[in-house]
């Protein structure tokens, strides 16, 4: 073999050896995660074929009913990921609830909250779409785990991550050590390392992400960033570039290669916004913290924020440093969060 490649095996295995007192259960939780990626990524390069093979909530030929691929995703990740011994509480975009571990599988001292298929309405329409992911020890003292398990700030995360099902499979990934990209080589079946040691640009080239149509819905001080940036507020800047896929995953991504700013701001219809804190933000702020970038909901680091519930949202900045201040600057200055009129 190449000494260059690295699988995602091994790159997770020389990690754990780095921690002498590691036990390995970490390393199990994010190979099999990754061997669920490859199996919904499969999913995912078929979906154009479901109207060949069988409409969803139909029956197929097999006289199997044609699921959702999120609720596939969820499905797979769960079933991958339930009987490893090493997770206490699985907590999904997907349900309403916490699913603890059944009984006939033994406990673990790890949680995971995922996002089994963000961007999911894209998908008819060929465009990427990801999984998220999140890992915390667990807290509670009970002997089977609870939903304080699930409900932890993003700075006590101990793994975060997403796979891109785009022109090729992605996973990115980090354990507070260096962010770590690895892309699928679909003809062996393995996640290589192509993007070791991720840095998000400090600043960058000159992107902003955000769904504009929202604009007369925003606070002031956002609607004064986003002209700033469009060089439209009298200061005479060059006009930044506008990129917006609507699917987190895509659009995070970018901005870690790229640099630049991704925002999903509250409106005066959603002023909490639409991105899950648990699923969506504290993941992704753990990736661009750790690539040297910084996530807020325009007043707090997102890491910080303690969810009271499961599926809350927040507001979320993120992105290159020169443009979370230019966040910090603007948004920041409004005086109140909004307040919804509708
Ligand atoms: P989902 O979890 O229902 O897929 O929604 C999340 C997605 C994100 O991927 C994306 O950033 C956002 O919704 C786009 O929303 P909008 O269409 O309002 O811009
Ligand atoms: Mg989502």
């Amino acid at each position: 073999m190449d000494r260059s490649v690295v699988t995602i095996g091994r790159h997770i295995m020389d990690a754990e050896r780095l921690y002498p007192e590691a036990t390995g259960a970490l390393s199990t939780i994010l190979y099999e995660l990754a061997l669920a990626a490859k199996l919904i990524g499969r999913e995912v390069r078929r979906a154009g074929l479901v109207d060949i093979i069988g409409q969803t909530g139909h029956v197929n030929v097999h006289g199997e009913r044609v699921r959702k691929l999120d609720e596939y995703a969820d499905d797979v990740i769960f079933r991958a990921l339930d009987h490893c011994g090493h997770l206490c509480v699985m907590a999904s975009e997907e349900e309403e609830d916490i699913r603890l571990i059944p009984e006939k599988f033994e406990c673990g001292n790890y949680v995971l909250t995922y996002d089994p298929l963000d961007g999911s309405s894209n998908i008819d329409a060929n465009i990427s779409v990801g999984t998220i992911f999140s890992i915390h020890h667990k807290v509670s003292k009970g002997p089977r785990g609870s939903i304080e398990d699930a409900l932890q700030p993003g700075y006590r995360q101990v793994a975060a991550g997403y796979v891109m099902y785009g022109s090729s499979t992605m996973l990115v990934y980090t354990t507070g050590r260096g962010v770590h990209g690895f892309t699928l080589d679909p003809s062996i079946g393995e996640f290589i390392l192509s993007h070791p040691w991720m840095r998000i640009p400090a600043a960058g080239q000159r992107i902003y992400s955000v769904n504009e149509g929202n604009f007369s819905y925003w606070s002031p001080g956002l609607q004064r960033l986003v002209e700033r940036l469009k060089g439209i507020d009298g200061s005479n800047e060059k006009p930044h570039s506008a990129r917006y896929v609507g699917s987190m995953v895509a659009d995070v991504h970018r901005t870690l290669l790229y640099g630049g700013l991704f925002m999903y701001p509250g409106d005066v219809h959603h002023p909490r916004g639409k991105l899950r804190l648990l699923y969506e933000a504290a993941p992704m702020a753990m990736i661009i913290n750790g690539a040297g970038g910084r996530a807020t909901d325009g007043y707090r680091d997102i890491l910080s924020i303690q969810p009271t519930e499961l599926h809350e949202t927040t507001p979320l900045y993120l992105g290159s440093p020169a443009y979370m201040d230019l966040v910090d600057e603007f948004v920041g200055a409004d005086p109140e969060p909004l307040v919804a009129t509708a």
